[in-house]
C-alpha cells in the first residue's frame, strides 16, 4: 500500500469496507479512483481499483438483466442514527427484545427457529430513532449463511443471551464464533493491526433477568463474558430496558445537532445525526454540499462557554449543539 494516501481517499476506502450493498461498494470504489494521487508509486493500486470497478459494474449490468432486484436476507437498508443487529442463541429472547423496544412485530414462541429472515424495527430513544434487526438463532449446528454479513455490515453488534440457559458458556462461545467469522472486532478490546477486521460495539443483553430472583446467575454471566460491556433486562417484564436503550444509542457514538439558519429557530424536531468527532464542516456537508462549499463560519450554542460564540469550520461538535451556518 502506498504511503502518504490523502484522508479523503481513506475516508472513502473506509466505507467501501463497510459498504454492504452493491451500490454503496462501487460508488465508494469510484470515489477512492478519483481520489487517489496518479503517479508512479501509485500504478499498481490505479490499476487494481479500476479492474474492481469494472467488476463491479459488469455484475450490476448482469442482476439488471436477470430481472429487478432479488431479496438479499444479508443485507438491511440502514435507517435512522444506526443499526443494531441482534444475534444469539435460539429462546434467548431477540425478537422479544425487538418487540419491546420498537413498533415491530416478530414473532415470539417458546419453540427455537421462530425468526426465519432478518426483521428490522426502530426503535425511538429521545429525539432519534435506532434500528434494531432481529436475526435466526445462531447454534453449534445450525446458522443461515447470511447472518456473518449482517454482522459485518451493522453499526453495533447486540448479544442476546438468557441469564438463565443452561449451557451459557456455550452460548457465549457460539456467539465469539460469529464475531469471528463476521470478521468484527469489539471496540472494548485492544485492537490488532489486521486490514481484514472490522471494529464495532459489542454489547451484550442478559435478557430474562426476571427468572433470576437473587442476581446469581447474572453475576455469573458477568464473569463468563468478561470485559465485554453488558445489560441485565427483561424483555417481557420491562426492567433495564430504559438503561439498554441508552446504552445502544450511547454505544453508536453520535452526536445530534440542531441546524439553525440565521434569524430562525433551530428545527429542534429532526437533529442531524452524526459521528461524534464530526466538524462543523461535516454537518454543512450533510445540510448540503453548496452550503459546505460557501460555508464562511457558524455560531454555537450549547456548552454554555458556546453563546452564539462564532467557531470556524473545523470545530468539534458536542452532543445537542444548535449550529446556526453562514454561507
Ligand atoms: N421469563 C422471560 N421469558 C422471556 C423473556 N424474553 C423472552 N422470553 C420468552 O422466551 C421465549 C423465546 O423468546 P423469543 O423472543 O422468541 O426468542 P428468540 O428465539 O431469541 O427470538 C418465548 O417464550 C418468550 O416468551 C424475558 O425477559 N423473561
Ligand atoms: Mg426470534
Amino acid at each position: 500500500m502506498p504511503a502518504n494516501l490523502p484522508p479523503d481517499y481513506k475516508e472513502a476506502e473506509r466505507r467501501f469496507r463497510e459498504a454492504s450493498s452493491h451500490e454503496e461498494k462501487l460508488a465508494a470504489l469510484r470515489e477512492m479512483l478519483a481520489l487517489l494521487p496518479k503517479h508512479k508509486g501509485t500504478d499498481k493500486l490505479q490499476a487494481d481499483l479500476r479492474r474492481r470497478v469494472s467488476k463491479l459494474e459488469e455484475e450490476g449490468e448482469q442482476a439488471r438483466k436477470r430481472g429487478g432486484h432479488r431479496f438479499d436476507p444479508g443485507h438491511v437498508r440502514r435507517e435512522g442514527a444506526g443499526q443494531w443487529v441482534l444475534v444469539g442463541p435460539p429462546n434467548a429472547g431477540k425478537s422479544a427484545l425487538v418487540r419491546a423496544l420498537t413498533h415491530a412485530h416478530p414473532e415470539v414462541a417458546p419453540y427455537p427457529f421462530t425468526t426465519r429472515a432478518p426483521l428490522p424495527g426502530m426503535m425511538p430513544f429521545e429525539d432519534v430513532q435506532v434500528q434494531l434487526v432481529d436475526t435466526p438463532a445462531v447454534t453449534v449446528e445450525h446458522a443461515e449463511p447470511y447472518v456473518p454479513n449482517l454482522v459485518h455490515t451493522a453499526d453495533g453488534v447486540l448479544v442476546v443471551l438468557d441469564v438463565a440457559a443452561d449451557d451459557l458458556d456455550q452460548d457465549w462461545r457460539v456467539a465469539q464464533g460469529l464475531l469471528e467469522r463476521a470478521r468484527v472486532w469489539p471496540r472494548a478490546r485492544p485492537v490488532p493491526a489486521d486490514p481484514l477486521i472490522i471494529v464495532k460495539p459489542v454489547l451484550v443483553a442478559l435478557n430474562k433477568s426476571d427468572l433470576d430472583r437473587d442476581g446469581t446467575f447474572v453475576s455469573l454471566a458477568r464473569e463468563t463474558i468478561g470485559a465485554f460491556p453488558c445489560r441485565a433486562c427483561s424483555a417481557e417484564h420491562g426492567a433495564g430496558l430504559e438503561d439498554l436503550k441508552q446504552a445502544l444509542f450511547a454505544e453508536l457514538c453520535r452526536v445530534r445537532i440542531y441546524a439553525k439558519e440565521p434569524g430562525k429557530k433551530p428545527d429542534r424536531q429532526r437533529p442531524f445525526v452524526l459521528s461524534s468527532g464530526a466538524t462543523v464542516h461535516d454537518l454543512a456537508k450533510a445540510v448540503h454540499k453548496d452550503v459546505a462549499e460557501r460555508l464562511k463560519f457558524a455560531r454555537i450554542w450549547g456548552a454554555a462557554r458556546f453563546d452564539g460564540q462564532q467557531v470556524d469550520r473545523d470545530h468539534v461538535l458536542s452532543d445537542r449543539d444548535v449550529v446556526e451556518l453562514h454561507v
